[in-house]
C-alpha cells in the first residue's frame, strides 16, 4: 500500500514536470494541465472564501517548468469576472493597468510582487479582485488565476514574502520593448512567436512601461488569441 502510494506520488511529481507552470501563492482557483491555456487555466468560477492579500504590495509565486518564459500578470475588479473583458476595464469603464511589468523567468520557482492599491483604480480595504497571470513558455498563453480580497496592512505569511523580485530583474522581453508602438502586446508577441524562440531574446533589457498604456488593446488580443487557441486545440484533437 505504502509502495503503491509513493509510486503515485512518484507519478504525480512526473506529471508535474510537464506542468507549463504553476501558480503556488497565492493559492491557484485549480490546476489542470490540459486546460491551462483556457481562462483563468479552466477554472471560470470565483475561489470561495477569497484570500486575504496586501492592498500594497504583496507577492506572487509561481513555479515553471519551461526553460524560459514571459509573465504578465493582471486584474479584474469584477467580484464575478467571466472573460478577459472583466480584466480590461473596470465596471465604470476605466481601463486597469496591468499588474506587473512584462517580463521573463527561468525554470524554477519566481516571485515578483505586485502593488495592487497603486494601480489607480480605486481599490481600497475590503476591495475585491482576481489576479490573472499570463504565461508563454513557447507553448502558447497559459493562465492561472486567484480570488482576492485586499487588506490595508496585510501581512503575508513570511515564508512567502519575494526579497528577489523577477519582474525587477531587467529581463523583460525585448520585442515588447522596442515595438513601442501599438503592435506590441503580451499575449501578441508570444503568441505570434509560441513557434518560434521568443524566449531566445533574454539578454535584452528593455523597461516594458510602455506596456501598460496599451492594455486595452493586449487583452483583446489575448481574448483572441485565446479563441484561437482554443480553435487550434480543437484542432489537435
Ligand atoms: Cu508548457
Amino acid at each position: 500500500m505504502f509502495a503503491l502510494k509513493a509510486l503515485l506520488v512518484n507519478a504525480l511529481v512526473a506529471s508535474s514536470a510537464l506542468a507549463h507552470f504553476t501558480l503556488d501563492y497565492p493559492t491557484s482557483r485549480g490546476f489542470d494541465d490540459d486546460n491551462e491555456p483556457q481562462y483563468c487555466g479552466g477554472f471560470p468560477s470565483v475561489a470561495s472564501p477569497r484570500q486575504p492579500f496586501p492592498l500594497g504590495q504583496g507577492p506572487i509565486h509561481i513555479d515553471s517548468h519551461h526553460a524560459l518564459a514571459t509573465v504578465v500578470a493582471f486584474i479584474s475588479t469584477s467580484s464575478d469576472p467571466t472573460s478577459f473583458d472583466d480584466f480590461n476595464k473596470t465596471s465604470n469603464g476605466t481601463s486597469i493597468p496591468l499588474a506587473s511589468s512584462i517580463f521573463q523567468v527561468k525554470q524554477g520557482e519566481a516571485c515578483f510582487n505586485v502593488d495592487l492599491g497603486n494601480l489607480g483604480v480605486g481599490l481600497t480595504n475590503g476591495s475585491e479582485v482576481t489576479l490573472q497571470v499570463q504565461y508563454d513558455g513557447g507553448d502558447g498563453n497559459l493562465y492561472q488565476c486567484t480570488d482576492l480580497i485586499l487588506i490595508e496592512g496585510y501581512s503575508v505569511p513570511s515564508n512567502e514574502t519575494c526579497t528577489n523580485d523577477a519582474s525587477l530583474s531587467g529581463a523583460s522581453s525585448s520585442s515588447t520593448a522596442s515595438s513601442g508602438s501599438g503592435s506590441s502586446s503580451a499575449a501578441a508577441t508570444s503568441a505570434a512567436s509560441s513557434s518560434a524562440p521568443s524566449s531566445s531574446s533574454s539578454s535584452s533589457s528593455g523597461s516594458s512601461s510602455g506596456a501598460q498604456g496599451m492594455f486595452s488593446k493586449n487583452i483583446v488580443e489575448m481574448a483572441l488569441m485565446g479563441v484561437l487557441a482554443g480553435i487550434a486545440g480543437l484542432a489537435l484533437l
